[in-house]
């Protein structure tokens, strides 16, 4: 059975401030994400091969083929795992302003304007009750970008979305420099989005 490592940080942990500080990335990257890394390897293993050697974006949009006594572990490890990976990417210095191309087209195409559809992500992410994430993302079937909260580390991939930009609400992304203040923490990662990456998410839908 393979086993999922954790994945390199693009940038240094510092490397995001003043928005998001050097300790919250390094406890976040290096504890939390850590411990759903060890969280999906230890739930794959009661798995069958298949499901083990099966690709993560399809294990977490077939979650009704895994046992049910394990299925909660590799919802939340796997998607906890799966997100983490996603949003580190989704995130870079100097980052932020307002997305071109494609991604542009298909946010004016259903929010009306950009500032329609930061209002929205921000408002409704930041509406979250207890931990979560609110994402970008797209739906094949109706071939359109849309926003969606999921709870806990439950990944957009469970409901066949494919997601392009998440953002993790979560008290541990926050709470050493923000406190209680999710909306500043919110305001803040904007400046931070790798808008590149979302583009690049797009175009391989
Ligand atoms: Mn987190």
């Amino acid at each position: 059975m393979a086993k999922y490592e954790l994945p390199k940080l693009p940038y240094a942990y510092e490397a995001l401030e003043p928005h998001i500080d050097a300790k919250t990335m390094e406890i976040h990257y290096s504890k939390h994400h850590q411990a759903y890394t060890n969280g999906l390897n230890t739930a794959l293993e009661s798995l069958s091969s298949e499901l083990q050697n099966m690709e993560l974006t399809k294990l977490l949009s077939s979650l009704d083929k895994v046992t049910e006594n394990v299925r909660g572990a590799v919802n939340f490890h796997g998607g906890g795992y799966d997100n983490h990976t996603l949003f580190w990417n989704n995130m870079k210095p100097n980052g932020g302003g307002t997305p071109g191309g494609k991604v542009a087209d298909a946010i004016n195409s259903v929010f009306g304007n950009f500032d329609a559809f930061k209002e929205k992500f921000s408002k409704d992410t930041g509406a979250i009750q207890g931990s979560g994430w609110g994402w970008l993302a797209y739906n094949s079937q109706s071939k359109k970008v849309e926003f969606t909260t999921m709870p806990n580390q439950t990944s957009p991939k469970t409901k066949g979305l494919i997601p392009l930009l998440g953002l993790d609400v979560w008290e541990h992304a926050y709470y050493l420099k923000y406190q209680n203040k999710r909306p500043d923490y919110i305001v803040a990662w904007w400046n931070v989005v790798n808008w590149d990456e979302v583009e690049n998410r797009l175009s391989k839908v």
